[in-house]
């Protein structure tokens, strides 16, 4: 019997491989704002949720009269509701976001063609959430994501203290934004009202161990796969403030020691237009030398890296090129759009070959598994069927053994091999 691995030689037969193997891999989503039934409210699924998704709201403005101050006064199916009128039976729903509840609803099985919201909330309001998180991960075919945690927030905490986050799909994610960002009017404070003795301006040994300690005791808790924080495009390294001596003294120490990985999204303008809340914040272009530098100086620490702007993309990718220590992940919120995942993608690809990780969902309702994940394995199944094609032009053979083995690292190995290394 001849077991010579079947070689792939035509462009029909990439195709259907390329196609075949990337829809049967699991993916591990790395980036994600889910939580696990355990924290009750902050689980966020069904229609009306995935309709008031704050992409949305901000296309909501665009296309309506409504006042903010008359549109944040109405109840959460009162928002649905115009939206859905708005966004999907007065207008197409033909913006990537709009699109996506549409994917999602037919792939749930839901009449798309009905166009009948009562029917699909009947849907949601006959189905226990337990079932709910199983169809979706099944239909996505995402075995774990990464949580969002942030160790300040009121409604995380008792869970934490219980040790128990029930479902072992959800994993955590140590998120430090108030920390880093909101040092000196919440985090200060917090620290303190929890026996830390740190000083509002952060500038003692002891200040410094307080912090360590404060992370320490969440690393134990959270068992967190890397702790991040978002930044705006102004962020500097290294800097005489709060950041550079939180990075310098707290976190890239304990980063390296319990070697959790400093997840950094970088990019962010946050409340451009505060009249929209979650809904009104903006991108900004960064000037990567302060990143550079970080990596420079740090090359035992690990960073995961995206970026928020168009424009930063290819310096990123010449930036890993440089430095081992980075990882570069996903196509963040407004580059999780098709055209912008296939440019990015495949500057990637020719310029890091299969190091990177290409994609993270960023669902805040469950149910986006689903769409963001479809559109997103449709993108990279294109570019790898191109980028594959042109070794066979070469007379390069590939064999579907090589090729799940690239499409294995992309949605998961790549991120596990980062998170094991030394
Ligand atoms: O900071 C983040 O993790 C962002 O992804 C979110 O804050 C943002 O609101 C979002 O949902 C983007 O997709
Ligand atoms: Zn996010």
């Amino acid at each position: 019997m001849n077991d010579a691995p079947t070689k792939i030689e035509t462009t029909d037969q990439l195709k259907i491989a390329v196609s075949e193997i990337v829809q049967s891999q699991s993916i591990y989503d790395i980036h994600t704002h889910l939580f696990s039934p355990e924290f009750s409210e902050l689980l966020l699924w069904g229609i009306d949720e995935l309709l008031t998704y704050h992409y949305l709201i901000a296309e909501l403005f665009r296309k309506s009269d409504i006042t903010y101050d008359h549109f944040w006064h109405m109840t959460k199916t009162q928002q649905a509701d115009l939206i859905w009128e708005t966004l999907f039976i007065e207008n197409s729903p033909i913006s990537e976001a709009c699109r996506g509840v549409v994917t999602t609803l037919n792939e749930l099985g839901l009449d798309v063609d009905s166009r009948n919201l009562q029917e699909y909330r009947q849907y949601f309001a006959d189905t226990s959430v337990e079932d709910f998180i199983d169809t979706v991960f099944n239909t996505s075919n995402v075995s774990n994501v990464i949580m969002t945690n942030d160790p300040f927030d009121p409604l995380e905490e008792p869970v934490w203290e219980t040790g128990d986050i029930g479902d072992t799909r959800f994993e955590a994610a140590l998120r430090m934004d108030v920390l880093i960002n909101s040092y000196d009017d919440i985090a200060y404070e917090h620290l303190r009202a929890l026996g830390y003795d740190v000083d509002l301006t952060l500038s003692t040994d002891k200040g410094y161990r307080e912090v360590r300690r404060f992370l320490e005791t969440w690393i134990q808790r959270m068992n967190p796969k890397y702790m991040a924080v978002s930044l705006p495009p102004d962020f500097e390294y290294p800097e005489d403030s709060v950041l550079g001596r939180l990075f310098d003294h707290c976190i890239l120490p304990v980063s390296r020691e319990f070697n959790v990985p400093f997840a950094l999204m970088i990019g962010v303008k946050r409340a451009v237009n505060p009249h929209l809340r979650m809904a009104g914040d903006g991108t900004g272009k960064a000037d990567l030398s302060s990143l550079e530098t970080l990596l420079r100086e740090h090359q035992d620490n690990k960073f995961l890296v995206t970026l928020l702007s168009r424009e930063n993309q290819h310096e990123l990718c010449v930036i890993a090129r440089k430095f081992k220590n980075l990882m570069v992940f996903g196509c963040w919120w407004f580059m999780n759009n098709p055209s912008i995942i296939e440019e990015i993608t495949r500057e990637r690809i020719e310029l890091l070959g299969l190091s990177v990780i290409p994609q993270h969902s960023d669902a805040r309702i469950l149910d986006q598994l689903i769409y963001k994940w479809i559109h997103s394995r449709q993108i990279i199944t294109d570019v790898l069927i191109e980028k594959y094609s042109t070794l066979l032009d070469v007379s390069w053979t590939l064999t579907a053994s090589e090729i799940q083995r690239d499409v294995s690292n992309l949605f998961g190995g790549n991120f596990k091999r980062f998170l094991n290394k030394n």
